[in-house]
């Protein structure tokens, strides 16, 4: 662990005192000031009128209750939230996590990060994140509409294309983006396409949405890799995860010249030592909703393919070049980061949210491996939610190719930023504190003209 200076080691046990059992939330805090280290010696001015102490305190948070009907007749109840994190370059602008495991702390840490990450997209959007314990795993699609509608009966009064701008996030997909915009249009009796995003093309989507996260991930490490004059092509590559984020970057490696060798879900993992067969991973993943076990069983074991169940073993022992986790938070940790290191990996690009553990990130810094945090590498997202919006306020529609042109930009200005900003405050080619203070400046900034508000 990085030793904080007095000021930001008060600022984070105040954090930790007054948002207790939320580790995440803490996590995520301690990262960004270990960072802020460097700030503080450079300029003291972001240091005045407790603009660290007003950062790391949501704006907003609600919480409510969900109730609905399943199949059985039988009433249900989940809990949900939206953190209204910081609104200083924009209106809130964050996904919603559908998951059994989601609680107020893993959804403050989400709204924390999306605040930087947003930052550093360089379009007008402030951070939040929402979303509900609701587990969607095995519910038909019925329950799943009655469950959306009965979020949205009662998020609706919180959001709005100037208040707040949900999209997708885990468990939440362009079916449940339908079924939200639905009953938000019903109950508002307006058609206000940007209060959402990742919505589908024929009722103000973008084209390119769907993809945005995964190719954004794969620009950003591509950009990395010609850092030191090297490329995706003829490399292998793991990426965990099977959903969204996990399905394009597959895609957009593949059209790189890397190959896919391995990819997971929260059963286990299965490596195709030919190249994954991404049209198999679509077909069970987004028609099929099955298990990536099915891969094997419809592929054959042996021949270089075969499964590994979950406690089992760790994808992050498949031997890779570049390592891509777009599964879930603290997916990776300080031992798997030491079997990729062994194994010879020379970069990773963070496509989900905080995926790997504090640990992780100094074996990799100390190994030399250049690492592309989640809030840089994954923001092609929510930046190509922002080109949704600019769409649907324009009442405009862009091509595939305009659209993608924007986001590879986007993810370059981005890179250039962090690996700039790394350089001037003295840790050249360390893109978490590139990263981290690119974002903190230009939200303190915001916030400082803002007056204290
Ligand atoms: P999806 O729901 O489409 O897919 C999630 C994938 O991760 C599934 O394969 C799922 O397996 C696996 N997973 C989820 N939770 C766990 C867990 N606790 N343990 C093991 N595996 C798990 O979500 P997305 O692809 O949209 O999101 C993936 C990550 O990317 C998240 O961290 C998200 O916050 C982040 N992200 C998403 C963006 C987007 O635009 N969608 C933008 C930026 C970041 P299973 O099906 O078995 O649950
Ligand atoms: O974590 C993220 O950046 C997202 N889930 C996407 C957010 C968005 O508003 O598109």
């Amino acid at each position: 662990m990085v030793q904080l200076n007095e000021k930001l080691e008060s600022i984070l046990a105040e954090v930790i005192r007054r948002n207790q059992g939320e580790p995440e939330f803490h996590q995520a805090v301690r990262e960004v000031l270990e960072s802020l280290g460097r700030v503080v010696a450079k300029r003291p001015d972001l240091l005045e009128d407790a603009l660290i102490e007003r950062i790391c305190e949501p704006e907003r948070q609600i919480i409510f209750r969900v109730p609905w009907i399943d199949d059985a007749g039988n009433v249900r109840i989940n809990r949900a939230f939206r953190v209204q994190f910081n609104s200083a370059l924009g209106p809130y602008k964050g996904g919603i996590r559908f998951h059994p495991s989601v609680n107020v702390g893993i959804i403050k840490f989400l709204g924390f990060e999306q605040t930087f990450k947003n930052a550093l997209t360089g379009m007008p959007i402030g951070g939040g994140k929402g979303g509900s314990d609701f587990d969607p795993k095995g519910r038909s699609d019925r329950e799943i509409m009655r469950f959306c509608q009965s979020f949205m009966t009662e998020l609706h009064r919180h959001i709005g294309e100037y208040t707040d701008v949900p999209a997708g996030d885990i468990g939440v997909g362009g079916r449940e983006i339908g079924y939200m915009f639905g009953q938000y249009k019903r109950l508002n009796n307006r058609f206000e396409a940007g209060v959402l995003t990742g919505k589908a093309l024929f009722y103000g989507g973008s084209r390119a949405r769907t993809e945005a996260t995964g190719y954004g991930n794969t620009y950003f490490v591509k950009a990395m890799l010609e850092t030191k004059g090297t490329s995706f092509d003829g490399k292998k590559v793991v990426i965990s995860g099977s959903g969204n984020v996990a399905i394009y970057t597959h895609a957009k490696v593949t059209s790189f010249g890397g190959k896919v060798i391995a990819m997971s879900d929260s059963s286990g993992y299965v490596v195709d030592e030919n190249g994954i067969d991404l049209a198999l991973i679509k077909e069970i993943k987004e028609i099929r909703r099955a298990r990536i076990s099915e891969y094997v069983r419809i592929k054959g074991e042996g021949k270089g393919v075969y499964f590994v169940k979950a406690g089992d073993g760790s994808i992050w022992d498949v031997a890779c070049d570049v390592a891509m986790p777009s599964a879930t938070q603290n997916e990776l940790t300080g031992k798997d980061a030491k079997a990729l290191v062994k194994n010879g990996v020379v970069a990773v690009g963070e496509g989900a949210n905080m995926p790997s553990t504090p640990d992780a990130i100094r074996v990799f810094q100390e190994a030399g491996v250049m690492f592309a945090p989640g809030k840089a590498a994954n923001a092609g997202g929510v930046a190509t939610s922002a080109l949704e919006m600019q769409q649907n306020a324009s009442r405009d529609s862009w091509t595939f190719e305009q659209t993608e042109a924007r986001l590879a930009t986007i993810m370059k200005n981005i890179h250039d930023t962090c690996y700039a900003t790394a350089e001037e405050y003295g840790v050249p080619g360390d893109y978490v504190s590139g990263a981290n203070i690119a974002g903190f400046v230009k939200v303190a900034e915001a916030m400082r003209a803002l007056g204290v508000i």
